[in-house]
């Protein structure tokens, strides 16, 4: 078929063609194949709305979902080329920041691979979140572009007239085929402005005119909010959002026979976290307008919608001024007034308002009064959620509280990131865990089969220079595959607590300087976009970058410890990375990381967690067993004991000795000679005066465990073993479980 394609398209043999024209020939061809497994439309159809699709290179995922990876790698290797290659030429969408919006593209997958007719809805950002560029040690954010002429994007023709208080616009929806593996084709619909213009964009920036709305509506993900027009920004997107979503999904629904009345039949919508939290009171304006009760039509969406938690940090949890809404969205305010006034009806409790004394909207109150189901994404989390954060409201509707573990499709964070161990796996138990990852579980036969786990320290060992070669290429950096790859790659928030691991790095550093040389060098690699207005997190980059120059140029140091900040942590870079990893960080404030997926994609590949007992660590370390991972710090009722008796203070844990001499380093004329003297000297003060997400409550103890991570990791069989524990156990973390669970429990397909 590709052949044919070239032909067609440029008249070429395979071989003649260059990998840009192969590129777009498979891309044709993919869509051919995909068009072909659209299934049958069920009558209920599952609608996953969300702010962020973080869905990466689509092709070669496409290629193995669709069943024809290897026949057409085998073709290109025929014709001289390589797939790898072509991959090259694919642009990344960067649609998200972090987890959310991966887990979100990993769902779509599963939805697709279940056979579930269920589609995403979302916005077409031209320029994506921002691309990252190191200057001066320094993160600089620039524009990301990724449409181009012929993309994945299939222009529609559902277009609608979108309505804020005196502004109108055009919508158009864009599609992306979501191929499943072996299974049926949905789509991810995302919609556009059609008067956007690229052209206002800063040159070399991030920055335009806010207040254009007719042009920058759909231009980036997450636009700068320190000012009110960047907040009221973000509620047209919001909205516009919704406003296309909600439309799509009645006219589906009426198109399939229902009568609004039975919506519930035909839609289920998931909120994945407050963005899309309007599609509320939106549905309930439409539902209304055809003249169904207002009463009647709040029962309605409360059916139609359940609501995903993945936070429990107040700043994230979106509340807008009632004022902003009435600027843009004044259609929704007496809704959500009504809402707000059926709740205080019911009940005296003021903490489960929706719009609080201040007159601002808690959206997620909405989500939780008006939804059938509320979850968090660990079990972990849930408890949290009800136990305290969200207690008030636990106590009001029990019923609706469950538990979702978050998962990661094995499609992409196995079988492509890892081709090697993939079909090594399938070598040893049979591909049926490509279909049912509890499978996995079959390799336990092989724990103590020194051949086998030989064989899985090969296969990393290729993997960690391949990402050696990477780096060379792409970022003119040199490591060495014989040292310990300990891997942090993730958002930058100071709840994540790369500052602490930043300090063992101080730590380490001063070790190898009074001579006390690790056996194995140490690699440790970052990965991490800080958000623009962000200062510390930026300030955090700076300082592992300064870490990274100090330690380079000091012969007596470099060769034993090396600093890695992968510039421009995207999708395609954690699929070279992850495989290449020995130690997997997962070091959050216990209680804050709702439930993390990238130590989920890391066990899978083989590394072994060094962590809090946070989020899904906790059910990984429960599955593995207490051998096969590293815990540290104080438990998350300690922590969050520490928050509501306010007794946390960073500055004690600073005057020992010990401590004090670690984040001094940071001010330390070494560092200043290399880093900007503000940057450092900010982060200073905070760790010591503030230190919100208490580094230093837990740094001893996380100094003192990933210690004996690496006196362990001298024992290579014995690690080995814990690798494989690692992978057999991954099983229940396949985003297939998950989904089958939401379908299951909520959306009852
Ligand atoms: C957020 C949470 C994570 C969680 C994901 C997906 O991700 O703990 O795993 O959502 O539920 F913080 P980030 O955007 O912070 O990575």
């Amino acid at each position: 078929m590709l052949k044919d394609i070239c032909m067609k398209k440029y008249n070429k043999e395979i071989k003649d063609c260059t990998n840009e024209e192969i590129y777009f020939a498979l891309l044709d061809m993919t869509k051919k194949l995909a068009d072909g497994k659209v299934s049958e439309e069920g009558q209920k159809k599952v609608y996953y709305i969300s702010a962020e699709f973080l869905i990466g290179k689509l092709l070669s995922n496409n290629l193995i979902n669709l069943g024809v990876f290897d026949e057409v790698k085998q073709v290109l290797a025929e014709n001289g080329k390589s797939i790898y290659d072509i991959e090259e030429v694919e642009p990344e969408p960067s649609l998200g920041n972090g987890g959310l919006g991966r887990l979100a593209a990993c769902f779509l997958d599963s939805m697709a691979t279940l056979g579930l007719h269920g589609d995403g809805i979302g916005l077409n950002y031209h320029m994506g979140l921002f691309k990252q560029v190191f200057e001066n040690n320094y993160q600089k954010e620039t524009a990301n572009p990724w449409i181009e002429a012929d993309s994945w994007l299939e222009k529609t023709d559902v277009t609608n007239t979108i309505t804020f208080g005196n502004l109108k616009v055009q919508s158009r929806m864009y599609d992306i085929d979501v191929t499943g593996y072996e299974n049926r084709t949905n789509k991810l619909h995302l919609f556009d402005i059609e008067s956007v213009d690229e052209s206002i964009m800063e040159p070399g920036g991030i920055n335009f005119d806010k207040t254009d709305i007719a042009k920058n509506l759909t231009l980036c993900l997450y636009p700068d909010d320190s000012d009110e027009a960047g907040n009221l920004l973000r509620i047209y997107q919001q909205y516009f959002m919704v406003a296309n979503g909600a439309k799509l999904i009645l006219d589906e629904a009426k198109a399939k026979g229902s009568n609004l009345h039975d919506l519930a039949d035909y839609a289920a919508v998931q909120i994945n976290d407050t963005h899309p939290s309007m599609v509320i009171p939106e549905f309930i304006r439409l539902l209304t307008a055809e003249g169904i009760s207002f009463d009647e039509a709040t029962e309605i969406v409360t059916e139609v919608c359940a609501y995903t938690n993945h936070t429990i940090l107040a700043e994230a949890l979106e509340k807008w001024p009632l004022a902003y809404l009435e600027k843009v969205v004044p259609q929704l305010v007496p809704i959500i007034k009504k809402l707000d006034e059926k709740v205080r009806n019911r009940y005296k409790d003021e903490s489960v308002y929706i719009i609080d004394k201040d007159q601002r909207v808690h959206m997620a109150h909405i989500d939780i009064h008006y939804s059938h189901s509320v979850n968090g994404v660990a079990y972990l989390h849930t408890e949290i959620l009800k136990d305290s954060e969200l207690n008030n409201f636990y106590k009001i509707y029990p019923e609706k509280f469950n538990n979702k573990t978050n998962g990661i499709t094995f499609r992409r964070w196995l079988l492509h990131c890892n081709e090697q161990l993939a079909a090594y796996i399938t070598e040893l138990i049979g591909d049926g865990y490509k279909k049912d990852a509890e499978k996995l579980n079959d390799l336990a036969k092989f724990y103590d089969d020194d051949a086998v786990l030989g064989r899985i320290m090969d296969i990393k060992k290729q993997n960690k220079v391949v990402l050696k070669d990477y780096l060379k290429e792409t970022q003119n950096i040199d490591i060495d595959e014989n040292s310990i790859f300990d891997i942090q790659v993730k958002r930058l928030h100071e709840y994540k607590r790369q500052q602490m691991n930043a300090l063992w790095v101080i730590h380490k550093y001063f070790d190898i300087k009074a001579g006390n040389l690790p056996k194995t060098p140490v690699t440790v690699i970052f990965g991490a976009k800080a958000a623009p207005a962000y200062t510390i997190a930026k300030d955090i980059i700076h300082l592992i970058l300064c870490l990274q120059q100090l330690i380079d140029n000091d012969p007596e140091v470099s060769p034993y410890l090396k600093v890695v900040m992968i510039e421009n942590y995207n999708v395609s870079k954690a699929a070279k990375i992850i495989p290449a990893c020995d130690i997997s960080e997962q070091i959050s404030l216990a209680s804050k990381e709702a439930s993390g997926t990238g130590n989920m994609k890391f066990m899978l590949n083989g590394a072994l967690t060094l962590g809090t007992r946070d989020g899904a660590n906790v059910e990984i370390g429960e599955l593995v067993g207490e051998d096969n991972i590293y815990f540290f710090g104080e438990s998350s009722e300690a922590v969050i004991d520490h928050y509501a008796k306010a007794d946390y203070v960073s500055k004690d844990y600073y005057e020992q000795p010990e401590i004090k001499k670690l984040v001094d380093f940071i001010v330390s004329d070494e560092l200043l000679e290399i880093g900007q003297k503000e940057s450092l000297e900010r982060l200073h003060n905070e760790l010591i005066v503030k230190d919100w997400f208490m580094t230093l409550l837990d740094v001893e103890d996380y100094i003192k465990t990933k210690e004996g991570v690496l006196v362990d990791y001298e024992d290579r069989k014995t690690w080995a073993k814990k690798a494989l524990v690692n992978i057999s156990k991954a099983g229940f973390f396949s985003s297939d479980r998950t989904i089958a669970e939401y379908n299951k429990d909520i959306w009852r397909l």
